[in-house]
């Protein structure tokens, strides 16, 4: 095999990357150049290509040095660019990068071929990977953010505690504590593409795989993009479950602590106990 010719538009990052994206717009979860996704690649992912890629790659500055990352390779949405666009050009919208030896900048080895650069929210990308990194074993490989439209519509109804949004959520479908036992963290509103807001995501993402930005959308992580995605999914569908529960009334009738607590056990998962030991989720709610 000629490694110079490997084509990096057809290895399984890339196409699973785009694949992703695209399902990603379909769901109308990422408008105009909403969202970011980063996906982080083992040496052996990287290796048949890196002889074919830029010899002197570009070299850009991190604001905050991130050792934890150092040597670690990471394919991720380009700043300002559309994911309806991602299938269709990968080369423009995408880039795989580089986390130097030092870990204070990062090197440009494929993509962003218009000379931008990655998401501006890799701070909370870059530290909530070294978050689940720790925390999962090196199991994690995947932060996903997009503007989930339930779940946004519910930040601007529902308390934001995460031991309340987890529990309104883990009732809206009976399949939630199973996928996600650990909850969602939610955080209040920030502003994002800051440091700021990305240390407080990480903070969060040691207790859970979901955080929640309030009025603007989450930040979900797994092992691969579909684990990611099929978590966002899955408290998207929930999430829209409510959405028509409130449109319809309110819950007359929901799954109990009790039918949770059962639940955990048959399938083997530890639930967050703060959200199993919430009584009322809802303000007007009257039935407990
Ligand atoms: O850049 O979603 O949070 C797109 C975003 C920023
Ligand atoms: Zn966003």
């Amino acid at each position: 095999m000629n490694v110079m010719n490997m084509d990096i538009e057809k290895s399984w990052f890339v196409e699973a990357m785009a694949k992703a994206t695209t399902d990603m717009w379909q769901k109308g979860w990422d408008e105009r150049n909403g969202g970011n996704v980063s996906l982080r690649l083992l040496d052996d992912d990287v290796a048949p290509y890196l002889s074919g890629l830029s010899p002197e790659p570009r070299y850009l500055a991190m604001n905050e040095p991130l050792p934890e990352l150092a040597g670690q390779y990471f394919l991720v949405t380009g700043t300002g660019k559309y994911f309806r666009n991602v299938g269709l050009d990968p080369a423009h919208n995408l880039g795989l990068i580089a986390v130097s030896a030092d870990g204070k900048g990062i090197s440009v080895l494929w993509g962003y071929r218009d000379g931008g650069g990655p998401t501006s929210e890799l701070s909370a990308h870059f530290k909530s990977h070294i978050a689940r990194q720790a925390v999962t074993d090196g199991r994690a490989r995947v932060i996903m953010h997009c503007h989930a439209t339930n779940l946004m519509s519910l930040s601007y109804v529902l308390e934001l505690s995460s031991p309340v949004f987890t529990r309104a959520l883990w009732e809206m479908s009976t399949e939630c504590l199973v996928v996600f036992p650990d909850g969602i963290g939610v955080l209040p509103w920030l502003v994002p593409g800051t440091d700021g807001i990305g240390d407080r995501t990480a903070e969060l993402m040691k207790r859970h795989p979901l955080v929640l930005w309030p009025f603007h959308g989450v930040f979900g992580t797994g092992a691969t993009l579909d684990e990611a995605f099929g978590l966002i999914d899955t408290v998207e569908k929930s999430s829209e479950v409510l959405v028509k529960v409130l449109s319809m009334g309110g819950c007359r009738q929901s799954i109990t602590t009790k039918n949770l607590i059962d639940l955990a056990k048959r399938f083997g998962v530890t639930a967050m106990p703060e959200a199993l030991a919430v009584e009322c989720w809802f303000r007007s709610e009257s039935r407990r």
